[in-house]
């Protein structure tokens, strides 16, 4: 009972500043996924725990704080970064699961991404898009895209939920794929209409997952998924991590007069 007011204490909280951007951080094999992130001054971040049983803590120790109440599978943290800094924290019963949050303030971002409003790409979990997770039925991928406030542009195809996504500067086009054979949504690719520079997105994946993958890298999981390219691609840039023994993959793709990110669970693609 109290872990579960003092989680409501702060969920009034993050409503009252309902205005404020949440980014979320997955907990998930004794991991904070992604471990670094950066975020703009009056961000809420919330910590999901995704453990099948383990429980976890997010304590700011070097800022001082009393360790917080541990949450549970399916409960959550949240917490407002109001001052600018580097905040690193851990977990209360696990000293070796680390990780820190960076607050930048909003002028700072805007020009470090060359004035792309890519905040919200801040808010990508590392297993799938938005609030759209790999895996997720052809329903609750419609329900995700209504809570990411995108606009549904087509979900007749049985294959294929197109919406659109107002980045404020520019409104890109979202396919969700979930093939026939598995009902499992298991790749989301956004095109970058009229794009033509990817450093500000490669710039916020980075913040994310780090550095892309070398060329040797690349080269070698390229073979590995043979998923052939699509024609026309000048440039790309590669992540890969893993999320529950699967790989997972960001792929960005530039083409001449579009970017096209790719966000990529390749196992989900076939199998039942
Ligand atoms: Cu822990």
């Amino acid at each position: 009972m109290k872990i579960l007011s003092f989680l409501i204490g702060f969920f009034l909280c993050s409503l009252a500043q309902a205005e404020d951007v949440t980014t979320r951080v997955i907990i998930k094999d004794f991991k904070f996924q992604p471990a670094e992130i950066t975020v703009t001054s009056g961000t809420t971040v919330r910590w999901e725990n995704h453990e099948k049983r383990q429980y976890h803590s997010v304590w700011f120790e070097q800022s001082g704080e009393p360790e917080p109440e541990y949450f549970f599978p399916e409960e959550f943290f949240e917490k407002t970064f109001n001052q600018i800094g580097d905040f690193p924290y851990r977990c209360g019963p696990h000293p070796k699961m680390t990780g820190i949050v960076h607050v930048v303030s909003k002028e700072d971002k805007q020009v470090k991404t060359e004035n792309m409003t890519t905040e919200n790409i801040a808010q990508t979990t590392f297993n799938g898009y938005l609030s759209a997770a790999f895996g997720m039925s052809w329903q609750q991928v419609k329900e995700a895209i209504a809570k990411d406030d995108l606009t549904l542009v087509n979900a007749e195809d049985a294959e294929i939920i197109k919406a659109k996504r107002d980045r404020g500067f520019i409104t890109t086009d979202i396919s969700y794929v979930i093939p026939k054979q598995t009902g499992k949504l298991a790749l989301i690719v956004e095109f970058y209409p009229g794009v033509l520079s990817e450093n500000p997105i490669v710039n916020e994946l980075e913040k994310q997952l780090g550095s892309p993958l070398g060329k040797d890298a690349t080269a070698e999981v390229l073979k590995q998924i043979k998923d052939d390219l699509p024609p026309g691609v000048t440039a790309l840039t590669l992540w890969a991590w893993e999320v529950d023994n699967q790989d997972r993959f960001i792929r960005l793709l530039k083409f001449d007069d579009h970017i096209a990110v790719e966000y990529l669970a390749p196992a989900l693609l076939s199998e039942p």
